[in-house]
Parts: C-alpha cells; sequence; structure tokens
C-alpha cells in the first residue's frame, strides 16, 4: 500500500489532513495575533480620544510596535517566564493575557488598576501574576534589573532550598512566594534611542559574563522623540554595535512582520532556554502616531517618510497576510473586529464608572505593610559572653570584625543571601584558592574576607566596575525573592547608581501598590576624617538619601550597634542604605563583644551615649566620639552636663528621644559630618524649632563640615571637618546663652 508523505510538523485538521504552519503558528494563533494587533491598536485610539476628550490624563501609544510585541507574546509563557517591558509593548501585555478593561483603569487612574492603583501613568505595565514586572518612566532602568531577574532565578534552580521558607523564620521570608523554573526566559524591551544609555551596555556585558537567559529587544522604529537613529546610534544600527559580544545569540528581523518575528523570537527562546546565553533581538518598526500626543513629527519627519512607514504598518500588513493566505476571508475580519471594537466600548464603559484611589492612602506601601523593622520584634539583647577560663575579658571587636561577623551569620541562616560588589570576593579566579596559592582579599576594607571561601562563588561574587548594575542587578535578584547585600566600595562613587537607588529600588513597592517590593541591602563606606582621603574618598551625603521615600537609612558609629543594625537591615523587607565610616572600622572607640547571632536593634531607635540634664547634643557616625570628647571636656571644666544622642539610624530617626531630652534640656545642637547647609541637621533642626519651640531657651545651632569638598591636606581636612574643639567651643556657647 502506497504511504504519503506529509511533514511531520503539521498538525492534523479536525479532518486528518495536515494544516499548514508559519514557522510554526497555527491558523487558529495567526487570528489570535491578529486580535491581538488590532485591539492594541484600538485601544490606542480609544485612549487617544479619551486624552482629547480630557477622560485620561496621559497616552502613550505602542503603535507600529504590535507585530514584535506579538510575536513575543507567543514564543514566551505568561507566568513561567519574566518580562521587563517598556511603554511600547501593550501588544505583548495583551497577548500574554492583560486585558483591555485594567489598561483602561490605568488611563483613569483607578484605584483598581493593577498596575499601580493610581500611581503611574498608562502603559507603564506590573502583572504580578503574569510575571510582567513593575516598569518606570526613565528610559533603560529595567535592563539591569531584568538581567538581576535572570540571575535570581538560575540562583533560586541551582540552591532550590533557598526558595523555601524555615519554620519560625521571622523575618521578610514569610512574605516572598518564590517561584522558579529551571529554564525560564527574562525578555527585557527597549527603544533604540534607549540603547544610547551606559545601564544598557552594562546590562548586556552582564548577562554575558553570566551566559544569562535573558532576551534583550531592541524596537527601533528610528527615532528617539525627534532624534533620529544615525544621530543616536554610531553607524546607525545597534546590531553591529553589539554584534561582538559573546555568547549571545543575535536576531534582526522585520518587527512588523509578526511571523517573521516569531519565528525570530521562537530562536532566541530556545538558545536562552537551553542555557546556551542571552539573546539579542533587533526589531525593526515605525512608530505612526508621533512620539507621544505631545509630539508632532511633523514638525521633523516629511510626509514622505512617514508614508514609507504606513506602508509596513503592521495592523494592515497582518490583515492582508490572513486574507491573502485565506485565512481569514473579508467578512471574517470584518467580523472579529466588530467584536473587538464592542469588547472594548464594554471596557471603556466599565473604567469610566471606576472609582479612584482614597487620598488617604498616598502612604500606603511606601514601606513594607508586613515588616516593621522598628517595632520591638526587632529588639533583641544581645548574648552576654562567657567569661573565659583565665579570667580575662572577651576580646573587644571592632566594627569591621562584627559586620563581617554578623554577615558570616546570616549567610549561614539564610541561603537566599547573595553578596556582590567590587572586590568583595576572596579570589574571582577560584583555583588559585583551592591550591592555596593566595589567603583572598575579601573587599578593598576586607569586610567580606573569607566569606567567598566559606560560602562559594555563587553566594559571593566580584561583579564588573559598574555600580548601577551592582544595584540594579540586586534590584531584579530581590523582586525574585533573594536578599542581596551588595557593596559601593566608596560612597564617593554611589552616584552612578543613583538613577537605580532613587527611581528603582526605593520606589518599585509604592509605585506598583505593593505588587512588587525589592529588599536589597546596600553596604557603603562612607566618610572623612581619613588624613589623605581627599574629595573623593572622604564625602558624606547622606541627606540626599534620607531624602528619598522608601530607603531606610543607617549609620553606625560603634562596632555593637553595626551588628545589631546590619542584621534588621538584612532581616526587614525594606531597602537599606547601610552607611559604615571607614574611619570607625578599626577605631578603638566602639568595639564591643560578640553579640550573638540573633543580636538587632530596631530601626529609628537612638541611643543615649552620654547622659545630662543642660543641652541636647544629637548627632551620628564619626562625630559621636568626637562630641563625645568634647562634652566630657565641657563636663570636667564647666560643670555642664551634656546629653548626647547617637541617632544611629537617619530614616526613620528617633523623634521622640530627640524631644524628651530637648523638652528636658531645653537647648539643642545638631552635629554632623557632611556639608552644612541643606544637610541632614536642617531637617532635625527645623523639626525642633516647629515642634519645641515653647521649650527652647536659645536657639537650635549646628556643627558640621564647611560648605566645600574635603581636601587631600591633613591641615585642610582639619580646617573643613568638625573637630571636637568646634563641637566644644559650640556647645560651651549654647550653654552659656
Ligand atoms: C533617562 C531618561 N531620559 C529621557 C527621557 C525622556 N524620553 C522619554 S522617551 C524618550 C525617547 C526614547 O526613544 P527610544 O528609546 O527610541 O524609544 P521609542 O519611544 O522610540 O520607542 C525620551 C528621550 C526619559 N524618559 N528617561
Ligand atoms: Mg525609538
Amino acid at each position: 500500500m502506497a504511504t504519503t508523505k506529509t511533514d511531520p510538523k503539521l498538525p492534523l485538521t479536525a479532518n486528518g489532513k495536515k494544516a499548514k504552519l508559519y514557522e510554526g503558528l497555527t491558523r487558529e494563533q495567526l487570528i489570535q495575533a491578529y486580535r491581538v494587533i488590532y485591539t492594541s491598536r484600538r485601544i490606542d485610539d480609544r485612549e487617544i480620544l479619551l486624552k482629547r476628550q480630557q477622560k485620561i490624563y496621559f497616552q502613550m501609544s505602542g503603535a507600529g510596535h504590535e507585530g514584535i510585541g506579538v510575536a513575543a507574546g507567543l514564543a514566551l509563557k505568561a507566568g513561567y517566564d519574566w518580562f521587563y517591558p517598556y511603554y511600547r509593548d501593550r501588544a505583548l501585555c495583551l497577548a500574554l493575557g492583560v486585558q483591555p478593561y485594567d489598561m483602561f483603569l490605568q488611563g483613569v487612574g483607578a484605584a483598581d488598576d493593577p498596575s499601580s492603583g493610581g500611581r503611574q501613568m498608562p502603559s507603564h505595565w506590573s502583572y504580578p501574576a503574569l510575571n510582567i514586572v513593575t516598569q518606570s518612566s526613565p528610559t533603560g532602568s529595567q535592563i539591569l534589573q531584568a538581567v538581576g531577574c535572570a540571575e535570581g532565578g538560575r540562583y533560586l534552580a541551582r540552591h532550590p532550598k533557598a526558595a523555601e521558607i524555615p519554620a519560625g523564620a521571622a523575618d521578610y521570608r514569610q512574605f516572598k512566594n518564590v517561584s522558579f523554573q529551571g529554564d525560564e526566559v527574562t525578555y527585557v524591551s527597549l527603544g533604540d534611542g534607549t540603547s544610547s544609555e551606559g545601564e544598557f551596555w552594562e546590562a548586556m556585558n552582564a548577562a554575558a559574563l553570566g551566559k544569562l537567559p535573558v532576551i534583550f529587544c531592541v524596537e527601533d522604529n528610528g527615532y528617539a522623540i525627534s532624534v533620529p537613529v544615525e544621530v543616536q546610534t554610531a553607524g546607525g544600527s545597534i546590531s553591529r554595535l553589539v554584534s561582538g559580544f559573546p555568547n549571545f545569540h543575535f536576531e534582526e528581523v522585520d518587527g512588523t512582520d509578526p511571523v517573521a518575528s516569531y519565528a525570530a523570537f521562537s530562536r532566541a527562546t530556545r538558545y536562552c532556554r537551553e542555557g546556551h546565553g542571552p539573546a539579542f533581538v533587533h526589531a525593526h518598526v515605525i512608530r505612526p502616531y508621533s512620539h507621544s500626543l505631545s509630539d508632532d513629527e511633523r514638525l521633523y519627519r516629511p510626509d514622505a517618510e512617514r508614508e514609507r512607514d504606513a506602508q509596513r504598518d503592521p495592523v494592515t500588513r497582518t490583515q492582508m497576510f490572513l486574507l491573502r493566505e485565506g485565512i481569514l476571508d473579508e467578512k471574517g475580519i470584518n467580523q472579529l473586529e466588530k467584536e473587538v471594537d464592542a469588547e472594548l466600548q464594554i471596557a471603556v464603559d466599565r473604567a469610566l464608572q471606576a472609582l479612584p484611589p482614597a487620598p488617604e492612602s498616598i502612604l500606603k506601601f511606601v514601606y513594607s505593610p508586613d515588616v516593621d523593622p522598628a517595632s520591638s520584634a526587632f529588639d533583641t539583647q544581645p548574648v552576654v559572653p562567657e567569661v573565659p577560663a583565665d579570667g580575662k575579658k572577651p576580646a573587644a571587636k571592632t566594627m569591621a570584625d562584627l559586620i563581617t561577623a554578623t554577615l558570616r551569620d546570616e549567610m549561614k541562616r539564610d541561603e537566599r543571601i547573595v553578596i556582590f560588589g567590587e572586590d568583595v570576593a576572596d579570589c574571582s579566579r577560584e583555583e588559585y584558592l583551592k591550591r592555596k596559592l593566595v589567603k583572598g582579599k575579601g573587599g578593598v576594607f576586607k569586610l567580606t574576607f573569607g566569606l567567598q571561601n566559606e560560602f562559594g562563588p555563587d553566594r559571593v561574587f566580584n561583579a564588573p566596575l559598574a555600580e548601577a548594575a551592582i544595584v540594579g542587578r540586586a534590584t531584579g535578584m530581590a523582586t525574585r525573592g533573594l536578599k542581596p547585600v551588595v557593596e559601593i566600595q566608596f560612597f564617593d562613587y554611589i552616584w552612578p547608581a543613583m538613577m537605580q537607588i532613587r527611581d528603582e529600588l526605593s520606589v518599585i513597592r509604592w509605585r506598583s501598590n505593593n505588587g512588587f517590593s525589592c529588599p536589597v541591602v546596600i553596604r557603603v563606606a562612607i566618610g572623612g576624617y581619613l588624613t589623605g582621603g581627599a574629595i573623593y574618598h572622604s564625602q558624606c551625603g547622606e541627606s540626599v538619601f534620607t531624602h528619598i521615600p522608601g530607603l531606610r537609612v543607617v549609620f553606625p558609629s560603634n562596632s555593637q550597634d553595626a551588628a545589631g543594625l546590619l542584621r534588621t537591615s538584612i532581616r526587614c523587607d525594606d531597602p537599606v542604605l547601610f552607611l559604615e565610616h571607614k574611619r570607625l572600622y578599626r577605631e578603638s572607640f566602639g568595639r564591643a563583644a560578640y553579640p550573638g547571632p540573633d543580636y538587632m536593634i530596631p530601626f529609628g531607635k537612638a541611643k543615649i551615649v552620654h547622659p545630662g540634664t543642660d543641652l541636647t547634643v544629637i548627632t551620628y557616625g564619626a562625630v559621636v566620639p568626637r562630641a563625645l570628647q568634647a562634652a566630657q571636656k565641657l563636663e570636667r571644666e564647666q560643670g555642664v552636663k551634656v546629653e548626647l544622642i547617637d541617632l544611629r539610624c537617619l530614616n526613620p530617626f528617633d523623634w521622640d528621644t530627640i524631644a524628651a531630652s530637648v523638652s528636658k534640656t531645653n537647648r539643642a545642637l545638631v552635629a554632623y559630618e557632611d556639608t552644612l547647609s541643606w544637610g541632614y541637621g536642617a531637617e532635625i533642626a527645623a523639626r525642633i524649632a516647629d515642634q519645641l519651640f515653647d521649650k527652647l531657651d536659645a536657639p537650635v545651632r549646628r556643627v558640621a563640615a564647611k560648605d566645600v569638598f574635603v581636601a587631600y591636606q591633613p591641615i585642610l581636612e582639619d580646617a573643613i571637618l568638625p573637630q571636637p574643639n568646634d563641637l566644644f567651643l559650640a556647645m560651651k556657647e549654647l550653654s552659656e546663652y
């Protein structure tokens, strides 16, 4: 009997015949793709109308990008893979399962908007159930987080026990349900203009280094607002520029063609799933609707150019394709479009009725609603060390010793902790350590010394010299449930990470209405009094960070506080900036015995370092020992009793202790190492003046650094930073006022 040869890849149709496939897509999938593309465009059109009618407040269209979006949505899996889309990815989101109604809820800023509850502009996607991670407006700040997300997934696959929540784990883990798949892929997209951002290149490098399963999708519509691609990208082709990155799979495709785009995405996805490394999809798309409603592209693009683009419009293109292939006839297309239009009408009508968020809700989710690091749960007692047999006192440990001890204890307790940064590993070339050829470095200040040796290179590793990447990757990992404790080598070099800290890390929970969180700990060596540190190794600047809602800021002055507060930082559920004063690392001031593996200090609880009745001095960090010296001298010489308060934690700070003390002494001096004007003490002084005016017998005074950078020559450094004598004179003068 003769056998008929058929293509084995073709699925059977109902009547047993093999159906034609289009790069693996069935006819039904192609109809579905057209439905998504058409829906996406119609939502844009409807939103534009609503904006003109002033019923919504902003509009950002995905027009022209629908082909690549729907292709990516078909190639990847919602709720399984992870997504860091950008504002033109409406079609992707629809393909993944976001409902048009939810998109209209964003537009009206409804309380029920699942992306942000009315906190973010429309087209800033966030859908936790689908693994679509909250997006912001800075172009490109999502890219490093996508890399961190992929790293997080891979770490969890290698350390599955880390995902478990140990019984009685009274920490952030109780509130993070961690899920991961062995072969998941992280998708991240950006525009052609955004590929000029430094963070894009940092992310490409990190993904290539780690062979991470990330698909970078550049949606190249030829313009960044009015700037054309040849002015943006050297040589005009991002594909050419990135072609030298190792370990990547590259695709360049017409992103207005959903079938070709699906083929490209499928190959990219397969490459990533199989663990070969990252992929780069360069999709050429069009932008038919100007950049946004505030832009009129006719001012910089002639008609001919726009008409040329229109020939490639994915809506008409896909429609023609379906007709040509006989997948749908004209009637079928009309029917589908009518159905979509009717569905959108219902969605718009419902969304316009939706309630706005309550003004009282504005402070909800600035911080974790589940874990309060200022609560008594974080108030534990230090373990009293046993007296050794020889009767000698247990060794007093430096701040550096106890920070290392705390990191070690916590890493033992919690496998979700990973440590990375510049030079933090013992030795990246592991074989040197294994063969005992070297001892290992463990940080420029040696605070992470021995941790790679003990916990392995998956958990303690060096990062490329790129601060935005350190914080961005950590943010992505923490979104997945890990607890990155990263190091910024010097406070003076934190600024490349500022966008990640201010616009991402600190606000992810709030802007996603508690849909996502990223409780990273950033340890930073800060401060001067170093003799020779100069401008770029000595600065403070903590008030820049206490000014950021959502970020906890801690600044201990002694070793026991450092241990207790670092543990609270790690176990809590908020992002923390943990400031470690370099001068205090090995100072004899403030050494203490090891307080045990569970010692914690709650945030926002100051310590009275020296009780007094005549004058309150409020300070923190390296000014504490200097102010103590001045206070002791004043008491000795003048009998003035200073109450010295070490704030320890700057956000939140302990207003109650300040208020109680100033109400008693009626005089307040705020002292800090940072430059005087606009510094941290300005806020404290203002609050005292505002809320304790009736209690004051003298003006609130401040002692701080001169309004200049710290200089190299020690004579200059001494003149610039507040010295014990400056503090002494200010205390004396205020006590005599
Ligand atoms: C860091 C940052 N700089 C500037 C802007 C303002 N801005 C918003 S979109 C945009 C152009 C982006 O162009 P491209 O990356 O090509 O994406 P497209 O809008 O063309 O899809 C600019 C400059 C921003 N949002 N973020
Ligand atoms: Mg563009």
